[in-house]
């Protein structure tokens, strides 16, 4: 808006300046209220702002976009991200994975966006994908192997993500089987599988990351404040996406050649050590029911281990898990 654009030159004529709410309501000739709403939506679009009372606001740093060419300075894969497609809004970087997978896209193809306006979750469930604040990506595999076996990319994924985060920000998180992966006890990322197969043939696999990361709390809506969380609030810094994208493609495409070569079990070994859950007591809701018991850990193909109260061991292939 007009408006807007003379907020922005009387920051950019005052730099590093605060400007009182009075000032800009005064140049800009709305009211105060006007200019705080103004404010909160630039801190919704990534502006970071400091606000201080008596002397007023200041950008401190303007949002960054990615750029694909920022991704792929100092990117060290072969294929992983070597071909990256950049939108500044979607609906779902997935739906567009996928119609990509669809036309052949190579393996490694990646799709990045900087907002979802509907990203999804498993069984269609909302994923809160704010502009210029997280990463929300999807990659394309194509790996030669059986359908069951795919839900292990998911562990793949997660493992890949736990280190790139440890990587960029020092922080180290944990995951929940199969997909979550928490810090202090909340979500900072959660991670979407799908696939496109044709009879009992693999065409190609889709993996959905979305990673908060420089959200502050007043940016989730009130239902995700108790249960979400992003690494700028938990490392108390503000975090490079592109450096965290670049991380997770380099850990994510070495993981996937360990995988191809030897198998799950290298996958599984670095997958418990950063599980949270094992020798947990946990409820587990499946489609058909719940399961209380002991989580025992997963078994070589990435299904869960649920020892219940009377000693019997179930397996859970799909699940929302609960700790107590
Ligand atoms: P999930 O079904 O395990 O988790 C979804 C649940 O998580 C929601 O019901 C809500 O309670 C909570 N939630 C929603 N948004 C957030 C958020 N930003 N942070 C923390 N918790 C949240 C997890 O599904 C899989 C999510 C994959 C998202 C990626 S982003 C790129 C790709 N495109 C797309 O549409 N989805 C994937």
């Amino acid at each position: 808006s007009q408006l807007r654009k003379q907020l922005i030159d009387a920051f950019t004529n005052n730099k590093d300046e605060f400007l009182s709410g009075q000032y800009l309501a005064d140049l800009i000739g709305c009211s105060r209220t006007a200019v705080w709403k103004h404010m909160e939506e630039l801190r919704k679009e990534g502006f970071e702002l400091e606000a201080i009372r008596k002397k007023g606001y200041r950008i401190v740093k303007t949002p960054e976009n990615i750029t694909a060419d920022e991704i792929r300075f100092g990117l060290k894969t072969k294929f992983l991200g070597q071909s990256i497609h950049y939108e500044e809004s979607v609906e779902s970087t997935q739906k567009i994975a996928h119609r990509l997978a669809y036309d052949q896209a190579a393996e490694g193809t990646v799709v990045v966006a900087e907002e979802q306006v509907a990203g999804r979750g498993r069984m269609d469930r909302v994923w809160h994908s704010p502009k210029y604040t997280g990463v929300w990506m999807s990659i394309i595999l194509r790996p030669n192997i059986p359908i069951p076996k795919a839900p292990q990319l998911t562990l793949l994924a997660a493992v890949a993500v736990v280190q790139a985060i440890e990587e960029v920000t020092t922080v180290t998180p944990q995951i929940k089987w199969p997909n979550d992966i928490l810090i202090n006890g909340k979500k900072v990322t959660g991670i979407l599988t799908e696939l496109q197969a044709e009879a009992d043939r693999i065409n190609s696999v889709i993996i959905g990351i979305g990673i908060n990361v420089n959200q502050q709390m007043e940016d989730y809506p009130e239902e995700l404040r108790t249960i979400a969380t992003s690494l700028s609030i938990e490392s108390g810094k503000r975090i490079n996406r592109a450096d965290l994208i670049r991380s997770a493609f380099n850990r994510l495409e070495h993981l996937y050649e360990l995988y191809l070569e030897k198998g799950f079990l290298p996958i599984k070994l670095l997958w418990e050590s950063y599980a949270i859950s094992i020798g947990k007591m946990i409820t587990a809701r499946t489609l058909s029911g719940s399961i209380r018991g002991r989580a025992l850990g997963i078994t070589e193909d990435g299904v869960l281990k649920i020892e219940d109260t009377e000693g019997i061991v179930h397996q859970v292939y799909s699940a929302d898990i609960e700790l107590e």
